[in-house]
């Protein structure tokens, strides 16, 4: 029965992460991270904004929680920035930064808010970036374990949902291919040696959950969107598996089997790409199947057949994100092209609330694990009103359409465990500055009197209020 479609305990929730939204970048002992560094970088960011102040979350938690429990938000996800805990990353433990999320998880918990902590939003600290080039080194394995540890022991008990690496898609790809997030790289060599060691850390991190008998639950959040092929040319199809091979299961077959999909090994081993394996990594990363799979829903991705001889060679688009990717083919293997069935957002991102039901049943499929949806929402311009309000109807339409899949996906018989929107206050667009809106909260930056940064409801604040209420009966 579709009325009855979500559990009773269906977390209703709503996301963040801790560059984007707490600024205080360099107060009561938080170190610099890579993002401090890479803002800096001329050109890098809309009009070359930073997290400096973002919306200055760090002190304004309790106004920020007190509005979603006025909303009913059941839970926040938020991220720990490693920086902010042990400024260099492998040193001194700082603990006027733990008390910052001391704080932030006890109001949560006070006011009946499940907090989902995110380890890793990003943020390396600059300081282990310089000393030995961060995910480039394996000595980064000890180092984010030893750090997950200390939240592990700190946290027991008190956090039951635990998400590890966010992304590890996106920021490698933007970190290592485009040169759109640090470490500033373009090199695929580096990016498949980065991306195999972030894979080593991750499974340590969750051994090391399992080892430490924490009460709770743990996995990636990965940025997924299903791929279609253009039409049903055979060709154009087996792009389409090529794609969703190189953009999907090259991490989560990672996350869940501890292997590589062959399909996508064996085309780098042709082209002298496939990374350093030790003969111990095996071991390790088919000891930390995750218990959940986060999902970062935001869009799909249309592809058709390439030339053998590379009519568009170019880079592989594993982002799912137009806009945040250049690419867009590989000689061979497939090349992007445009879905005439779909909407595009602001920013050109293909609304597809199927493809969000498409995307759960292939994981369900696949990998036979819960879904905890960690992201999803509409970046959009905002307009705020004389009357403090804003009329944000076209995202209460979106949320609402992506909310009526999951539903539906949840009748499919797909293990749902909640949905937090992307996300709670607007907050810092990595690459597009506070222009590009998500939020329930608008936080006024016009005036860029940065003391000030006042929270509105906007209207889908109002009506996710009511979603949560109901249970998602009342859309
Ligand atoms: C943006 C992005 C982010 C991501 C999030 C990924 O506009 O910068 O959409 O906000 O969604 O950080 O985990």
């Amino acid at each position: 029965d579709k009325l009855n479609a979500f559990p009773d305990d269906f977390l209703w929730g709503s996301a963040s992460a801790a560059y984007q939204v707490e600024g205080a970048a360099s107060e009561e002992g938080k170190g610099e991270s890579v993002w401090d560094r890479f803002v800096k970088i001329p050109g890098k960011t809309f009009k070359g904004t930073t997290g400096e102040v973002a919306v200055d979350h760090y002190h304004r938690y309790k106004e920020d929680v007190a509005l979603m429990a006025e909303q009913g938000m059941k839970a926040y996800r938020f991220s720990v920035a490693w920086s902010r805990v042990i400024p260099d990353g492998d040193r001194e433990i700082n603990e006027k930064g733990l008390a910052f999320y001391d704080k932030l998880i006890d109001e949560l918990i006070e006011n009946g808010i499940e907090p989902v902590l995110t380890l890793y939003h990003w943020d390396i600290p600059q300081a282990l970036q310089d000393k030995y080039g961060g995910w480039e080194n394996r000595q980064v394995i000890e180092d984010f374990t030893r750090y997950a540890e200390l939240l592990f022991e700190r946290y027991n008990n008190k956090v039951k949902y635990w998400v590890s690496l966010n992304e590890q898609n996106i920021f490698i790809t933007l970190g290592y291919r485009m040169a759109a997030h640090p470490p500033n790289v373009t090199d695929e060599k580096r990016l498949f040696e980065a991306n195999h060691i972030a894979n080593l850390a991750n499974a340590s991190v969750i051994k090391r959950f399992r080892e430490m008998g924490i009460k709770g639950k743990i996995g990636p959040s990965f940025a997924y969107g299903p791929t279609y092929a253009l039409d049903s040319h055979p060709l154009n199809q087996l792009a389409a598996e090529n794609h969703e091979a190189f953009s999907a299961h090259w991490w989560m077959d990672m996350y869940v089997f501890g292997e590589y999909p062959k399909v996508v090994w064996n085309y780098l081993e042709k082209k002298g790409l496939t990374p350093t394996v030790h003969p111990e990594d095996e071991a390790l990363l088919k000891s930390a199947k995750p218990d959940f799979m986060g999902l970062n829903y935001y869009q799909t991705s249309t592809v058709e057949a390439n030339e053998p001889d590379g009519v568009a060679a170019g880079k592989i688009n594993t982002t799912g994100k137009k806009g945040s990717s250049e690419a867009s083919g590989m000689p061979g293997v497939f090349k992007s092209a445009d879905n005439p069935y779909v909407d595009q957002t602001d920013w050109d991102w293909d609304i597809d609330p199927t493809g969000l039901r498409i995307a759960m049943r292939r994981i369900d499929s696949r990998y036979d694990l819960p879904i905890l949806i960690t992201e999803n929402g509409l970046g959009a311009y905002d307009t705020l009103e004389e009357d403090g309000t804003i009329h944000d109807d076209y995202r209460i339409d979106f949320l609402k359409r992506h909310i009526e899949a999951i539903q539906e996906t949840i009748t499919d018989g797909v293990d749902v465990l909640g949905y937090c929107t992307w996300s709670y206050t607007d907050l810092l667009s990595w690459m597009n500055g506070y222009q590009k809106r998500y939020g329930f909260v608008y936080v006024d930056r016009e005036e860029l009197d940065e003391k000030e940064l006042k929270r509105y409801k906007k209207d889908s604040y109002h009506w996710y209020k009511k979603v949560i209420e109901t249970n998602g009966q009342e859309l």
